[in-house]
C-alpha cells in the first residue's frame, strides 16, 4: 500500500471540518458525529490500516491518525457548542412573554350587603366605646325567653314563632341570650353589641325564617332614657349619612320599661319604623345579678335587613337570601 502522508491527513482534516462547519443544527451534528467518530468511520478504517506496517511507519501514521481524530473531536465540540447556544438562544425568543401585557380578567367577590350593613353599624357603636359579643344560635329557653321576663304564656313563645328542638333547647328568636350572659358574667358597666343570626317560624314577602339583628345593650350608675335617645339618633344619622328625624314611640316588651319603638321619617313623608328599645327591666337586671337600684341600662334591638333594604333602596327581603350573583355583584 502506498503510505499515506502528512499532507494527505491535513486535507482530509480540512475537508471533514468544513462539513462539521456546515452542520446546522443538532440533529446533523449528531449523524456527523456518529459518521465521523463511529465504528464504520473513516478514522477506524484508517486505523485497521496500521497492522500493515512497520514500526517506524506505524509511529509516524499512529501520530497523524491521533492527530486526526483529535481535530475531528475538537470541531465536533467547538460546533456542538455553538448549535446548543443557538438552539438556547432560539428556544428562550420563542418562550419570550411580554411582561406589559394586561393580564386577564379574574372575576373577585365581593362582602354580601348584610355583611357590609353589619360591619357600618359595628363600626359607629365600636368609635362609641362598645364591645361586640356573640353567643350561640341554638339557645336554651331559660336565655331565649325565661331571663328576659317572658313569661310562659307570651305569643313569642307559641309553636309558630320559634323553632324548638325540644321542650328546653331551640334556636334563638333574638340576640337577648348573649346579652343575659354577659351581664351575668361581667360587672357593669357595660357596652356591647350583639350583631348575629336569628330565626323565627315565619316566612313571607317580608320575613325570612332566618334573619339577622343586631342588639344592644348599656348598663351604668347614670344612664337614662335621654342617654338612650341620644345613642339611638346619633347612631341612625350616621348609618343613613344625614341628619334624621326620628320619632320615639311608647310601646311593649316584656324586659324593657319604659319601651319605644322609633321610626325615622323618609323622603316621601312616611313614618317608617326601624328599632325597638327600653330601659332594660329591673326584673332583667336582677336574672343576671345587676342591682336595679345601683345600675340602669338601656337596650335596643334591630334588624339589620330592614336597614341594608332602606339603605341600598331594596323593596324584597328575599334578594338577600337568593344568592343570585346578578344581585351580589352590584355590591362587589
Ligand atoms: C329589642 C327591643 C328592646 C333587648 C333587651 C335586652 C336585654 F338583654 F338587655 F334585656 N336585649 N335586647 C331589647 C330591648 C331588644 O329588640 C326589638
Amino acid at each position: 500500500m502506498t503510505a499515506l502522508t502528512a499532507e494527505d491527513f491535513a486535507q482530509f482534516g480540512d475537508a471533514v471540518i468544513v462539513l462539521i462547519n456546515q452542520a446546522n443544527d443538532q440533529n446533523t451534528l449528531a449523524q456527523l458525529r456518529s459518521n465521523l467518530q463511529g465504528k464504520k468511520s473513516p478514522t477506524t478504517a484508517l486505523s485497521k490500516q496500521m497492522g500493515k506496517l512497520d514500526g517506524e511507519g506505524k509511529k509516524t501514521y499512529g501520530a497523524y491518525l491521533h492527530e486526526l481524530r483529535t481535530r475531528i473531536a475538537t470541531a465536533l465540540d467547538e460546533r456542538g457548542d455553538i448549535l446548543a447556544k443557538q438552539a438556547l438562544n432560539a428556544k428562550l425568543l420563542a418562550e419570550q412573554i411580554d411582561i406589559t401585557l394586561p393580564p386577564r380578567h379574574r372575576p373577585t367577590g365581593g362582602l354580601h350587603p348584610i355583611t357590609h350593613t353589619t360591619q357600618r353599624m359595628k363600626q359607629f357603636f365600636v368609635q362609641a366605646g362598645f364591645s361586640v359579643a356573640t353567643g350561640p344560635e341554638v339557645e336554651s329557653d331559660y336565655y331565649n325567653f325565661e331571663a328576659l321576663n317572658i313569661p310562659s304564656h307570651h305569643p313569642a313563645r307559641a309553636m309558630h314563632d320559634t323553632f324548638y328542638f325540644d321542650a328546653h333547647y331551640l334556636l334563638r328568636t333574638h340576640t337577648s341570650g348573649v346579652q343575659i350572659r354577659t351581664m351575668e358574667k361581667s360587672e357593669p358597666p357595660l357596652r356591647i353589641i350583639c350583631p348575629g343570626r336569628v330565626y323565627r317560624c315565619d316566612s313571607d314577602q317580608t320575613h325570612s325564617p332566618m334573619f339577622h339583628q343586631m342588639e344592644g345593650l348599656m348598663i351604668s350608675k347614670s344612664s337614662n332614657f335621654a342617654e338612650l335617645k341620644g345613642v339611638i339618633h346619633e347612631f341612625l344619622n350616621a348609618f343613613f349619612g344625614k341628619e334624621m328625624t326620628v320619632r320615639f314611640r311608647p310601646s311593649f316588651f316584656p324586659f324593657t320599661e319604659p319601651s319605644a319603638e322609633v321610626d325615622i321619617l323618609s323622603d316621601n313623608g312616611k313614618w317608617l319604623e326601624v328599632l325597638g328599645c327600653g330601659m332594660v327591666h329591673p326584673q332583667v337586671l336582677r336574672n343576671c345579678g345587676i342591682d336595679p337600684d345601683e345600675y340602669t341600662g338601656f337596650a335596643f334591638g334591630l334588624g339589620i335587613e330592614r336597614f341594608a333594604m332602606l339603605y341600598y333602596g331594596i323593596d324584597d327581603l328575599r334578594v338577600f337570601f337568593q344568592n343570585d350573583v346578578r344581585f351580589l355583584g352590584q355590591f362587589a
